[in-house]
């Protein structure tokens, strides 16, 4: 699948540039098994990188200037690497500006290139394309110019042009975009940045990822505000514990005794994300046993977290897997990423995908006139060179 839009980036290059690229990178998107809306609260979350990429290719012009193009949108622009770097209309060019950005920032010093880009990462599905259009183009700039930037470092600077775009993500994105192993997930502590790979072996089980093909433009706005409300929760937990500098410290005690100190909203906020912490160590548990019901369980507790209390969800993810809970076959099911639409990540007995497949696109047509779309999605590896040979 990837190889077709490796050669259309390649020819593109060829094509527009009259050149082939110096270097040819791969940039994953992600899914998360577990954890979410845990990064910016310095939990831990299980993410993974996944086999839907971003291809770039990439030259030197030997000039100040550089030219990025992106193939799928027929869209160009140009940026001067002289001048001082400040948003654009054209909400895509943003992320790359932003790391051109964070690395002049960050003290590294390269200069133009001409750049080509084409995605098979679906856009506003909550898989991360924008993480990685950030990763890969940084990578692309360091393999260009012998920059030596950690892979981390990728991923901080990253998370930082998306900030400078408008989202006050965390780190899971760019993390697990630029570190990914193929079948393995991540599970990273966002609060020190350590982490460790486990298998990805869901045995009897099909990872299936179900898009609601919805994208709610409360999105933004509302991702800011549980940030700030989490924040609030948190400061009130540390000022009556002074032993609990994080929610990890917290337990679900500890939030509710302090109940009637916080606003409705702050408090299941709070409880959400201390319970759901809880539950990503018992799914990592749970998976390195080979635990997959187990696992499943933890997904279905994920979305009536999210929905219910942590408010993220939307009618349609809501009735997907509402929809889901009800079939034998399909032991877990949760909204995946950020909310208010993109995708559902499902666990569904090997062997019934097809049947659970075609019932809830028929199902779901009917009560929101809207296409599902369907990824059978592979763990894949993080950002990296592509090797011709
Ligand atoms: C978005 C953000 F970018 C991530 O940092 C993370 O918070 C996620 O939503 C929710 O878990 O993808």
């Amino acid at each position: 699948m990837n190889d077709l839009l490796i050669n259309k980036t390649n020819a593109f290059f060829k094509e527009k540039f009259g050149d082939a690229p110096e270097k040819v990178v791969l940039s994953p998107g992600r899914i998360n098994i577990i954890g979410e809306h845990i990064d910016y609260n310095d939990g831990y979350v299980l993410p993974a990188a996944i086999d839907k990429i971003i291809c770039f290719a990439f030259a030197k012009n030997n000039s100040k200037q550089s030219k990025i193009v992106a193939i799928d949108l027929n869209e160009e622009f140009e940026v001067d690497l002289t001048k001082t770097i400040s948003l654009s209309k054209v909400v895509w060019s943003n992320y790359i500006l932003g790391v051109i950005k964070q690395l002049q920032d960050n003290g590294f010093s390269f200069d133009g290139f001409n750049c080509v880009f084409s995605s098979n990462i679906p856009v506003g599905s909550g898989l991360s394309s924008s993480a990685a259009l950030e990763c890969g183009t940084i990578f692309g700039i360091k393999e260009l110019f012998n920059l030596s930037i950690p892979k981390v470092d990728i991923a901080l600077m990253g998370q930082k042009a998306e900030h400078w775009v408008g989202i006050n993500c965390g780190i899971m994105d760019q993390f697990s975009s630029v570190m990914g192993l193929e079948n393995k997930v991540i599970k990273i502590d966002c609060k020190t940045l350590e982490y460790e790979y486990h298998n990805a072996d869901f045995n009897d089980y099909s990872l299936i990822l179900f898009d609601s093909n919805v994208k709610h433009s409360l999105f933004s706005s509302a991702y800011n505000t549980r940030r700030e409300e989490c924040e609030e929760g948190l400061s009130i937990i540390k000022s009556n514990f002074p032993g609990i500098t994080s929610f990890r410290d917290c337990t679900e005690i500890h939030v509710l005794q302090l109940k009637d100190k916080m606003t409705p909203n702050v408090f299941v906020r709070c409880h959400y994300v201390v319970k759901e912490i809880h539950r990503v160590a018992l799914a990592c548990e749970a998976l390195d046993k080979g635990d997959i019901e187990a696992l499943g369980k933890l997904l279905f507790e994920t979305h009536e977290g999210l929905s219910k209390e942590y408010l993220v969800s939307c009618d349609e993810l809501d009735f997907i897997v509402d929809t889901l809970k009800k079939e034998e076959a399909v032991i877990g099911s949760r909204l995946m990423g950020g909310g208010f639409g993109g995708c559902t990540i499902n666990l569904i007995k090997k062997g019934e995908e097809e049947a659970i497949k075609s019932k809830l696109t028929k199902l779901y047509k009917e009560a929101f006139d809207i296409e599902l779309k369907i990824y059978d999605v592979k763990i894949g590896n993080g950002t990296s060179l592509y090797n011709r040979n």
